[in-house]
C-alpha cells in the first residue's frame, strides 16, 4: 500500500487494526485481566503494548473510545472523559462511547470493562458547577469505599481552596484493582487504583491503611492539574509531576484536621520516609539525581528520589518564596504551560518569576543543581559562644559524597531553619543575646517542623555535643522526634550503633521523659517501632514497593536492635502498662489521627510488654493480648495485638494466627497483612525463611498477583533484615531464584526486588561476599529484563 502514503506535510488518517492477548499479559503493562474484567495501565510506555503510537508523553492527542463488549460479563464500559453515547443494538453485546475534552499523551490513556459496582456521589464546586464521582469496585466491595469517596471530596475541595483548581470534568472516576503493579494511576477522569488504596472498613483496614489511602487518593487527583493538564516534555522530567504532586499530597491532611499535633506527625512521617528510605537510595548504585539524565528501563526510576526528594525540592522552594509566594508560582505555571508538555525547568522558572524579590529567583541557577546533581549533602555546623559578649557563632559547610557518574559536586543552596535553646531548654529568641556569663545555649537541629529542610544531614563539630537529656527538650517535634530515633531505631541504616549496652539505658531513661503522659497520646509513635521488623499495622506500607534499598543492614545490627527493643521494654515496663491501658480504645471508631495516634502508642506498647515476657517469664500480658485480639472492635486493634504475639514470638502466636486466617480468608487484602506479618517477624535461629518457603506453598499464595508476591518474598527480603542477611547465604540463594521468576512473569515487581540487595556493598563478611555472588548469579542470566538487568548491572559496577 505504499502508494497510498502522504507525502510531503499534508494531513492524513492512519488507521490502525490491533489485536492482543490480555489474558497473558502477565506484566500488568498495557491492557491486562484482573478477575475476569479488562484494565489498562500505561504509564510510563504500556500504551505501545496495546497498539503502534507516537508513545512519548509530549505528543498529545484527543481520544474517542467507542467499548463493544458482552452485556452479561462486561456490563461497566469506562474510559476517559465524558460519556456520549452508549447503546445495546440487541445482540447480546452492547457499546459505550467516551470522549476526552482534553488532549493528552499517551500514557493517560484508560479502558475498564467488567462487573463492576459503584458508589457515587453528587457534588457542587465553589465555582457553582456540578460533578459526578464514582469509586468503583467488586460486588462486594461496596462496603468499603465510604472513606475512599470522602477523600476524594475532600481532595477537590482543597484544591479549589488551596491553589484555585478546580475539578475540570463533569465526572471523575476512581476503579480499583486487585493486580496492580504500583499504587494507583491518574489516567484523566478513570483513576485506576490498586485496592489497598481504596478499599476500607474499620473490620478490614488499619489506620495506617485509612491515611494511606487518603494521601494515595488525592495524590491521583491532583495530578489532574499537576501532570495532565501540565505533562512532562520527556521521562526525565518525571518528577516535575511526582514530586509536586507529593508535595501536594502531603500538605492536605495536615489542612483538613488544623491540629498543630497531626501537622507535626505527619511531617515526622513524612521526614522518616526519606532519612530511612532515600537517604540509602542516595548512598547506593542507584543513586541518581531528582531528574536523571540517563536510563535502561524508566519503571525503574519512579523511585524514592524522584517522589520524596522531588517533594522536598518542591519545598524547600516553598521555604524560599513563602506559602503565598508559592501560590502566585503555581498560578503562573498554569498560566503559561497548561496544556503544554514541559520541563523540571518550566516550572522552578515559574515559581521564581512569580517571587522576583525572593532568594529563589536570585540564586536559581544554583537551586537548580537539586535537580541536576545527586547525593545527600552532609552540613557541618561549627559553633562557639563567647560567654563575655553573649554571641553563639555558627559556621556551617557542606559536602556531597561522590554518586555514580558524579565524582565532583557543587555546592547546593540550603535553606536552614535553627533554634537556640537555654539551658532550662526554654527556646531563645533571634537575635536575643544569651545572659553573659550564662552556660551555652544548644543548638536544635534542621527544624523539619518548622517547613524547612530534610534533604541533608547535618553533623556537629565543636561547641558542646548535644546531650540526650538536652535533646529531650528541643521544642520543634521534628527536633524531639528525630533525638530519640538513633535510640530506638538502632538499625537505621548508615548508622553505626554505638556497642555499649549503657548507651541503650541512657537511651531508655531519655525516652522515658519522652512519654510524658500529656504529649503521648497525640503523638504517634515512630512507626519505625523500636527497630522491631514488623511490628504494629504498618507492616505493608504504603511505599512497600520502593522500600529495597535497606541492605546496609547486617542480621547483627537486628540483633542489636532487637537487644535496644528489649532494653527499652524492660527499662520503661511501668510507662508500657500505663500506655497500654490508658489508651485502650473505647467508643466508636475513627481514624483520625488522635484515635490513630492512642491506638498506634497502645499497640507499641503492647509489643513491648509481650517483649519484655519473654525475659520476666511472665505471661500475663501475652494472654491480655491474646484476648484483646479476640475481642477487638476494629482492625488496628486487632493486628496490632496479634503482632505483638507473633514479634515476641509467644506460644499463644499460633493459633492467633490460624483464627485471623479463618476470619478473613475472603479478605485478599487482610491475608496480605496475614503473609507479610509472618514474613517479617524477628528470626529466631533461622526460622523465618522456611516459614517464607511454606508460605509459597500456601493455597492462597500466588506469585503472579504484585500484592501477595510483595506480602511474603518483599517482606522477608526487603523489609526482614535479621532474617534475610543469613550467615550461611540462604537468604540470597532465595532472592536470587525469586528475582529470577519474576522476572519471567512481571518484569517490573521484580527489579524492585532485585534492589533489596543493591547496598551489598555496606554488608560485613561473609554476607558481602554472598551477596556479591547471588547477584552475579543473577546478572549471568542471558535473557533478563531490561528492568533487572539494569538494577543488577549498576550493582555490580
Ligand atoms: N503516576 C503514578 C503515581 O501517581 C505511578 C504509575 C507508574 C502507576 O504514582
Amino acid at each position: 500500500m505504499l502508494e497510498n502514503l502522504p507525502r510531503g506535510n499534508e494531513p492524513f488518517e492512519l488507521e490502525i487494526f490491533t489485536t492482543c492477548a490480555p489474558a497473558k499479559n502477565t506484566k500488568l503493562m498495557g491492557l491486562y485481566v484482573s478477575n475476569d474484567s479488562f484494565f489498562t495501565q500505561c504509564e510510563a510506555e504500556g500504551f505501545r503494548r496495546i497498539t503502534y503510537f507516537l508513545d512519548r508523553p509530549d505528543v498529545m492527542a484527543s481520544y474517542t473510545v467507542t467499548l463493544r463488549a458482552d452485556k452479561r460479563k462486561y456490563p461497566v464500559l469506562l474510559s476517559n472523559g465524558n460519556l456520549v453515547e452508549e447503546g445495546d443494538p440487541g445482540d447480546g453485546r452492547h457499546f459505550a462511547k467516551w470522549v476526552d475534552p482534553f488532549r493528552k499523551p499517551s500514557y493517560l490513556f484508560a479502558l475498564v470493562a467488567g462487573q463492576l459496582v459503584c458508589r457515587e456521589q453528587r457534588i457542587t464546586s465553589r465555582s457553582g458547577k456540578d460533578h459526578l464521582l464514582q469509586v468503583y469496585v467488586r460486588a462486594g466491595d461496596l462496603d468499603k469505599t465510604e472513606h475512599a469517596m470522602n477523600s476524594l471530596m475532600h481532595s477537590v475541595a482543597w484544591d479549589e481552596a488551596r491553589f484555585d483548581l478546580p475539578l475540570d470534568l463533569e465526572r471523575f472516576m476512581i476503579v480499583a484493582t486487585s493486580d496492580f503493579n504500583m499504587g494507583a494511576m491518574e489516567n484523566k477522569g478513570l483513576n485506576i487504583f490498586n485496592t489497598k488504596y481504596v478499599l476500607a472498613s474499620q473490620a478490614t483496614a488499619t489506620d495506617t491503611d485509612f491515611a494511606n489511602i487518603e494521601s494515595v487518593v488525592g495524590h491521583e487527583y491532583f495530578h489532574n492539574w499537576t501532570g495532565n493538564r501540565v505533562t512532562c516534555r520527556d521521562w526525565f522530567q518525571l518528577s516535575l509531576k511526582e514530586g509536586l504532586t507529593v508535595f501536594r499530597d502531603q500538605g492536605v491532611q495536615p489542612d483538613l484536621s488544623g491540629d498543630a499535633s497531626a501537622r507535626a506527625v505527619k511531617r515526622i512521617e513524612d521526614v522518616r520516609v526519606l532519612r530511612t528510605a532515600q537517604f540509602p537510595e542516595d548512598a547506593g548504585p542507584m543513586a541518581h539525581p531528582v531528574r536523571p539524565d540517563q536510563y535502561l528501563e524508566i519503571n525503574n526510576f519512579y523511585t524514592v528520589t524522584i517522589y520524596e526528594k522531588g517533594a522536598e525540592v518542591v519545598r524547600m522552594m516553598q521555604t524560599l518564596v513563602g506559602r503565598e509566594g508559592f501560590a502566585k508560582g503555581m498560578k503562573l505555571y498554569f498560566e503559561r504551560h497548561d496544556g503544554h508538555a514541559v520541563t523540571c525547568d518550566d516550572f522552578a522558572q515559574a515559581i521564581a518569576d512569580a517571587n522576583p524579590e525572593s532568594p529563589l529567583s536570585q540564586q536559581l541557577d544554583q537551586f537548580k543543581r537539586w535537580y541536576s546533581q545527586a547525593g545527600t549533602p552532609r552540613l557541618k555546623a561549627v559553633t562557639s559562644f563567647d560567654a563575655v559578649s553573649g554571641i553563639y557563632n555558627i559556621t556551617l559547610s557542606q559536602s556531597c559524597a561522590p554518586t555514580p557518574g558524579q565524582p565532583e559536586k557543587l555546592p547546593f543552596v540550603i535553606p536552614v531553619a535553627l533554634g537556640l535553646l537555654g539551658p532550662d531548654g526554654r527556646a531563645h529568641q533571634r537575635h536575643a543575646r544569651a545572659d553573659a556569663g550564662k552556660r551555652n545555649p544548644q543548638l536544635s537541629r534542621l527544624r523539619h517542623g518548622a517547613g524547612a529542610f530534610a534533604a541533608a544531614r547535618l553533623q556537629r563539630a565543636g561547641g558542646a555535643g548535644l546531650r540526650v537529656h538536652r535533646r529531650a527538650t528541643a521544642r520543634a517535634a521534628g527536633a524531639r522526634h528525630r533525638s530519640v530515633q538513633p535510640l530506638g531505631s538502632g538499625a537505621a541504616p548508615g548508622r553505626r550503633p554505638r556497642p555499649r549496652l549503657h548507651r541503650e539505658r541512657r537511651c531508655a531513661r531519655a525516652a522515658g521523659r519522652r512519654l510524658p503522659r500529656r504529649h503521648a497520646q497525640r503523638a504517634a509513635p515512630s512507626r519505625a517501632g523500636c527497630g522491631v521488623q514488623g511490628t504494629g499495622a504498618d507492616a505493608a506500607e504504603r511505599n512497600l514497593h520502593f522500600r529495597a534499598a535497606r541492605g546496609g543492614r547486617s542480621a547483627a545490627r537486628a540483633c542489636r536492635a532487637r537487644r535496644h527493643a528489649a532494653a527499652l521494654a524492660e527499662a520503661l515496663y511501668a510507662d508500657w502498662e500505663w500506655a497500654v491501658e490508658a489508651h485502650h480504645d473505647t467508643g466508636a471508631y475513627k481514624p483520625d489521627p488522635v484515635s490513630s495516634g492512642r491506638r498506634a502508642l497502645s499497640g507499641l506498647a503492647l509489643t513491648h510488654l509481650c517483649l519484655a515476657s519473654r525475659s520476666n517469664g511472665d505471661a500475663v500480658w501475652p494472654g491480655k493480648a491474646y484476648q484483646r485480639f479476640k475481642d477487638a472492635g476494629n482492625m488496628t486493634e486487632r493486628f496490632n495485638a496479634l503482632a505483638a504475639l507473633v514479634v515476641s514470638g509467644h506460644a499463644l502466636a499460633a493459633p492467633a494466627l490460624q483464627r485471623f486466617h479463618a476470619l478473613f480468608k475472603d479478605e485478599a487484602l487482610v491475608l496480605d497483612k496475614w503473609f507479610a506479618l509472618q514474613a517479617g517477624a524477628p528470626d529466631r535461629g533461622g526460622n523465618v525463611l522456611p516459614i517464607v518457603k511454606q508460605l509459597m506453598k500456601h493455597a492462597d499464595f500466588n506469585i503472579r498477583n504484585p500484592n501477595r508476591a510483595r506480602s511474603v518474598i518483599f517482606s522477608y527480603c526487603s523489609a526482614n533484615p535479621g532474617a534475610f542477611h543469613r550467615a550461611d547465604a540462604a537468604g540470597y540463594v532465595y532472592w536470587s531464584e525469586r528475582v529470577v521468576e519474576l522476572d519471567a512473569i512481571n518484569p517490573q515487581v521484580a527489579a524492585r526486588l532485585a534492589r533489596a540487595l543493591d547496598r551489598w556493598n555496606k554488608l560485613v563478611e561473609p554476607q558481602r561476599t554472598a551477596a556479591r555472588e547471588a547477584i552475579a548469579r543473577v546478572a549471568a542470566k542471558p535473557d533478563l529484563s531490561n528492568d533487572v538487568r539494569e538494577v543488577v548491572s549498576r550493582a555490580l559496577a
